[in-house]
């Protein structure tokens, strides 16, 4: 089973599946140029140098700024995910064809119609606060899709990573207990964990694969027990 994919703080930008032009009329050659080659440039090179800070904080037991560094590793993590898928799931006017059977069965099973899916994902498009994304998820939990709003990108998360291991620090999760005292909450609540659960959560969640360029082999696997 192999996990590591890309080293720490060895992410590289994906080269556009096609020309900066390929997409005019819609998206122009200087906004696509842009986009890329500057804005999800910046994410990369971002998420690169927070990863190495991070080895470096490890190393000298130093979280003195570990806020920071979470939260600029799920703001340039998601941007990075987010911009690469976004490429993939564009193609010049004319050749993208239509939805596959699986993706119409989906869409159908979970928004009713193709019509329906389609006026609630560009609402929802159209009506994220600010600057952002509106994303069509598979939810493994549910079994089925859903359309979220993600209000810049990250909100301390970082899009496509599947939840291990959990620990509520909200209040009513410890206030009764330890009162303000999350840290000790926390010291003494990793003493309950389950090893064996989170070592079959992370085998089950190593089998799933979010690709973030376009490969030869396009057309969608089945997978077993999946239907
Ligand atoms: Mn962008």
């Amino acid at each position: 089973m192999q996990i590591i994919v890309t080293p720490q703080g060895k992410h590289k930008l994906p080269p556009l599946p096609y020309a900066y032009d390929a997409l005019e009329p819609i998206i122009s050659e200087r906004t696509l140029q842009i986009h890329h080659d500057i804005h999800h440039k910046a994410y990369v090179d971002g998420l690169n140098k927070t990863e190495i800070k991070l080895v470096e904080a490890r190393n000298n037991n130093d979280y003195e700024n570990i806020k920071c560094l979470e939260n600029e590793l799920a703001f340039n993590g998601s941007g990075h995910i987010l911009h690469s898928i976004y490429w993939t799931v564009m193609s010049p006017l004319g050749t993208g064809g239509q939805p596959g059977k699986i993706s119409t069965d989906q869409i159908i099973y979970s928004f009713g119609s193709l019509s329906a899916f389609k006026e609630q994902f560009l609402s929802a498009g159209e009506k994220v606060e600010g600057s952002g994304w509106v994303i069509l998820a598979y939810q493994p939990a549910f079994g089925h899709i859903v359309i979220l709003q993600s209000e810049k990108h990250q909100n301390l998360t970082l899009w496509g990573a599947i939840p291990l291991l959990v620990m509520d620090v909200w209040e009513h999760a410890y206030y009764l207990d330890y009162q303000n005292k999350r840290r000790e909450y926390a010291e003494k609540w990793w003493n309950l964990i389950r090893w064996n659960e989170v070592e079959r959560r992370l085998w089950l969640a190593a089998k799933e694969e979010i690709p973030l360029t376009l490969n030869e082999n396009n057309a969608p696997k089945s997978r077993e027990g999946r239907d």
